[in-house]
């Protein structure tokens, strides 16, 4: 058997464009946040960083930056981890044992995108909930949680995401999580927090990051998402939390040597640019506003508050696979995520002619096949 990245990630062929150290030239890559290339800022401060054994916690670039974003998360400690995935792995293992329940939003990264490793290497189940626009209630969560009898599988955890990626980057209210949190503690149960956008929600909410999570027993925030760092994501909690995630992170295969070259341009990140996420988020307005004028196209632009806009495309006679294929003939890279469903992110590597250009894109590919069908 043969396994293959979704069609979307497939479409990239090195050699098809030319690298200009930043963006792809002449492509408005809108398929992720994650295509970001480093800033010469990064570059710089990669080049120079000061490095050490992190596995014998020597790397006083990985240890600044763990100080930083435990100090920005008003958490008393934080570890630097290769990915959001194994940042999200190691908080499940904490909170649970084999054979434990966690809680998660049925479209979350836990449930969905993580290779099922929460039950592989964990030995937990998902239990999904659905909730509107991918944010629970209370009261949804509440309805999933096992009674306590010795033959049902107990709940231990409940993994939320901010911003809720598949819902299209919605938004926590922070009293919501506050909430949940709350109410979770009174009945024994941990509250994980996959923050790979929180940075994002932040903006958007205009809120400080350590007062969003106050609640939470742990986050995970990526660095090489909206921030463009090109590695790496952090985990954050108290001191006993992070002691074992270090253990965990070793176990996983985790433990990195001279990671002070990446954790420099996730200073730089963690300091530059929460700053400039607005940008991102007037330009996924701008792509919502254009997408919703587009006859075949469906988005309603008020739901969009961050950096990911995903529409609706089965009014356009096209599936989303076939639509991607389409934009991407005129260097418009999106990615789709389900039958009908096309996603588009945007990020440091596109600016508002990119976007512009994109939605004119979008526009007569939709309006080409229109005709061709009528
Ligand atoms: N998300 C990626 C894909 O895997 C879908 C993307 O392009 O959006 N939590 C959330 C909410 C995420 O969106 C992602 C990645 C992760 C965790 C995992 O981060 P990495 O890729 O660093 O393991």
């Amino acid at each position: 058997m043969s396994y293959t990245v979704a069609k979307g990630n497939q479409r990239v062929d090195p050699d098809e464009v030319k690298v200009s150290g930043k963006a792809l030239e002449g492509v408005v890559d809108l398929r992720s946040d994650t295509v970001t290339r480093p800033t010469d800022e990064m570059r710089r401060a990669m080049a120079a960083a000061e490095v050490g054994d992190d596995v014998y916690g020597e790397d006083p670039t990985v240890n600044k930056l763990e100080k930083r974003a435990a100090e920005t998360f008003g958490k008393e400690a934080a570890l630097f981890v290769p990915t959001g995935c194994m940042g999200n792995l190691i908080s499940i293992k904490i909170w649970t044992h084999h054979g434990n329940e966690v809680i998660c939003e049925e479209r979350s990264h836990v449930n969905l995108y993580e290779l099922a490793s929460m039950s592989a290497i964990a030995g937990c189940m998902a239990r999904v909930a659905r909730g509107e626009d991918g944010i629970l209630t209370w009261e949804e969560i509440k309805a999933a949680i096992r009674p306590k009898i010795y033959y049902d599988s107990q709940t231990a955890l409940i993994c939320l995401e901010n911003t809720s990626n598949m819902a299209g980057g919605t938004v926590y209210p922070t009293e919501r999580v506050n909430e949940i949190c709350d109410e979770a503690h009174k009945l024994g149960l941990k509250v994980h927090l996959d923050g790979a956008r929180i940075f994002n929600a932040a903006t958007a909410l205009g809120d400080h990051l350590a007062v969003m999570t106050k609640k939470v027993d742990s986050v995970m925030f990526c660095l090489s998402k909206g921030l463009g760092a090109p590695v790496g994501s952090m985990v954050a909690g108290s001191k006993a939390f992070i002691e074992k995630a270090r253990i965990y992170r070793k176990m996983f295969g985790g433990g990195m040597r001279q990671a002070g070259v990446i954790a420099a341009a996730g200073l730089v990140a963690l300091e530059k640019s929460p700053a400039r996420l607005h940008v991102d988020h007037e330009n996924a307005k701008l792509l919502s506003e254009g997408i919703a004028e587009i006859p075949g196209l469906k988005i309603d632009p008020k739901k969009v508050r961050s950096n990911i806009v995903i529409f609706d495309c089965a009014g356009t006679g096209m599936t989303a696979v076939e639509l991607c294929d389409a934009v991407h003939a005129h260097s418009v890279w999106a990615q789709d995520t389900a039958l009908y469903s096309v996603r588009v992110v945007t990020h440091c590597d596109v600016d508002r002619p990119g976007c512009e250009r994109a939605l004119a894109v979008l526009k007569e590919v939709v309006t080409k096949k229109r005709k061709a069908g009528a």
